[in-house]
């Protein structure tokens, strides 16, 4: 064995751990790289060439989550970045593994996500000239415009500058998905241990504080301070933003009314006084200064205009975001506040403090009233003991397994079953409710759960749509090998929307029915985890609460009524239907 093989294997075997080898490889500068910056997990699935990176990092004590499939490896990592303010990452194979994980890295990127898809690939030189080289493609191109940014690494040497590169690129400004493209000839490159270690890059204050220029602070409060009927907005990057306490102070100090977008729920507790969450309607339309934190005016804020908003010139915003160009992207923005949330949220709460009169008693009062009338309205729904359940019954059971047990993460996607949740179901505490986020994409759930278990240490709820489930299912089984303490309820009701779909012709199954009367809790006892099937929501909480307590991987089969759904849950207005639909059968 010559001397150069000898040390690999005693890097290999981990035999000189602290110690500076002699040699390192490229391999082991990666992983270096990912623990100097202070990355603890990687989402994975193992292949030709990171198949040894994965089982090297673990033996170096890094945490890697082997799955099923890349997406949701990916979205494990994308909602981890969220989470923990840290990129999430996760590492595939070339070609057909990197696609596969592409979603997961475009669906980041759109809901502002940290998390860096490392990907291995094939040799350059093949790939370049199309000679057909094993799982070929050109990544680098294809990721670039799915991404905030895209690198890739040719020599061992630079491994710690590109790691560098990525993190700083996932995690400053507004964060987002990065590719890091590592040709398979890197991984087995040998340089000397000395130069290696001098090569790695530790990213000094990776989201560095941005602050908001005194003279903008001073038009959002002059503007706020002319405002009647008042209204903040808080938003998923107020959320991932972890200024908690500015936020709170700056609702209950001004005292004006807050509505949460959907993963900004809990940021203060749904049920809090201010909370205009029950009054949505009511609120956006007749609202005169909103405050926008880290929400963008996009599709689920109806573009700031329309009848949501009341009527046209009704409105002015101050909008906080530390995407400058963020600002007037569908409407003007009459106040922008380009910062970090933290940094604006205090400069705010400065003047208020100074000198703020509060929100007019007039306007706090229409909002309660008619938050208490649509809560009244809502009650007896939740209340019902029907079997089948319908989504209300169903979900006012998992309404009070939250309230009991509120450090519970919630998971949830499906389309009836995401909706009515979200109103439905309160939360208490700020990132604990993920979901399918800006482009309501089906599929993130049992990669989001994976990661809010592994990340949080928290018992996990995931509430999914029969069809929705079906999109990252196959995970259960990750979810039983590494023993992870989440709850899967299906709401089945045989179908996308609902069961009930027949093909005119009479030929095949409807386009949008799954098996009737399927079991979906028999998936999890195939891999030795708890399989529950409940028809109403007594049995629905008892099942969930002995999840909740036992902390093992369970899933329950929850029996909904197939023809409670409503076409596309709520936004049946944005879905294009026929009037010459042509009646066969
Ligand atoms: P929601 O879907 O909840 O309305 P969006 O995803 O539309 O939320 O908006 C989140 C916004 O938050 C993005 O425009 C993003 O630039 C911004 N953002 C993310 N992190 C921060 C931060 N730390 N400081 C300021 N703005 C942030
Ligand atoms: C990646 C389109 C939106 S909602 C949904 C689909 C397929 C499933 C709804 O059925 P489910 O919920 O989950 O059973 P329920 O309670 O209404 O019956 N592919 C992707 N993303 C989206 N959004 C779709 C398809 C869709
Ligand atoms: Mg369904």
């Amino acid at each position: 064995m010559t001397v150069q093989a000898q040390n690999i294997d005693a890097i290999t075997a981990g035999a000189v751990p602290h110690e500076e080898p002699a040699l390192t490889d490229g391999f082991h500068l990666v992983i270096d790289a990912l623990k100097l910056n202070g990355i603890e997990t990687i989402y994975n699935v193992p292949g030709i060439p990171i198949t040894d990176l994965g089982r090297l990092a673990q033996a170096e004590g890094l945490r890697v989550v082997s799955f099923r499939h890349e997406q949701n490896a990916g979205n494990a990592a994308a909602i981890a970045g969220f989470l923990t303010k840290k990129p999430g990452i996760c590492l595939t194979v070339s070609a057909p593994g990197f696609l596969n994980g592409l979603t997961a890295l475009a669906n980041a990127t759109t809901n502002c996500f940290p998390m860096i898809l490392i990907s291995g690939s094939s040799e350059r030189e093949i790939v370049d000239l199309q000679q057909g080289d094993y799982e070929e493609m050109d990544q680098l191109a294809i990721a670039k415009p799915l991404c905030k940014a895209a690198f890739r690494v040719l020599h061992a040497e630079d491994i710690g500058i590109g790691v560098a590169r990525a993190i700083r690129a996932a995690v400053s400004g507004r964060p987002g998905g990065v590719y890091l493209d590592l040709p398979a000839k890197l991984f087995s490159q040998v340089i000397d241990g000395a130069l290696g270690a001098r090569s790695l890059v530790k990213v000094i204050d990776a989201a560095p504080a941005q602050l908001p220029a005194p003279s903008a602070v001073a038009r959002a409060l002059d503007l706020l301070k002319t405002a009647e009927r008042p209204l903040i907005v808080l938003g998923k990057g107020a959320a991932y933003a972890q200024a908690d306490e500015a936020v709170r102070a700056l609702v209950e100090e001004s005292g004006i009314p807050y509505v949460p977008m959907s993963m900004a729920k809990g940021l203060l507790p749904d049920t809090h006084p201010l909370s205009a969450g029950a009054a949505r309607s009511t609120a956006l339309k007749d609202s005169d200064v909103v405050v926008l934190v880290g929400a963008r005016l996009n599709w689920l804020l109806s573009h700031g205009k329309g009848k949501t908003w009341g009527e046209p010139g009704s409105k002015r915003f101050i909008q906080i975001d530390i995407e400058p160009r963020e600002m007037d992207s569908n409407v003007e923005i009459a106040a922008p506040l380009v910062g970090d949330i933290g940094s604006c949220v205090e400069a705010l709460l400065a003047g208020i403090r100074k000198d703020w009169k509060g929100a007019p008693q007039g306007w706090l009062e229409t909002i309660r009233g008619k938050r208490e009338a649509n809560i009244a309205k809502m009650a007896p729904k939740l209340m019902k003991n029907s079997s089948p359940m319908c989504f209300h019954s169903a979900l006012g059971a998992l309404r009070t397994v939250i309230k009991e047990r509120p450090d519970a993460i919630l998971v949830n996607e499906g389309a009836n079953t995401l909706d009515l949740a979200r109103g439905i179901i309160d939360m208490y505490q700020p990132r604990k409710r993920l979901d399918v986020g800006t482009w309501g994409v089906m599929g993130i759930g049992m990669g989001f759960a994976v990661a809010a278990a592994i990340e949080t240490g928290k018992p996990v709820l995931a509430v999914e749509g029969d069809s929705a489930f079906g999109f990252s299912g196959m995970e259960v089984e990750t979810i039983c090998r590494y023993d992870l303490p989440v709850c899967i309820v299906i709401f089945n009701n045989n179908g996308i929307y609902r069961g009930t779909d027949t093909d005119p012709t009479g030929r095949d199954p409807g386009t949008t029915v799954f098996v009737k009367d399927s079991r979906y809790d028999k998936m999890m006892e195939a891999f030795g985890g708890v399989g529950v099937n409940v028809t109403t929501p007594d049995e629905l909480k008892r099942a969930v609460d002995a999840a909740m307590d036992s902390g093992k991987p369970t899933l329950i089969n929850a029996v909904i009524d197939p023809q409670a759904g409503s076409e596309s849950g709520n936004i049946g207005s944005l879905n294009p239907q026929s009037t010459l639909k042509k009646k066969t059968a």
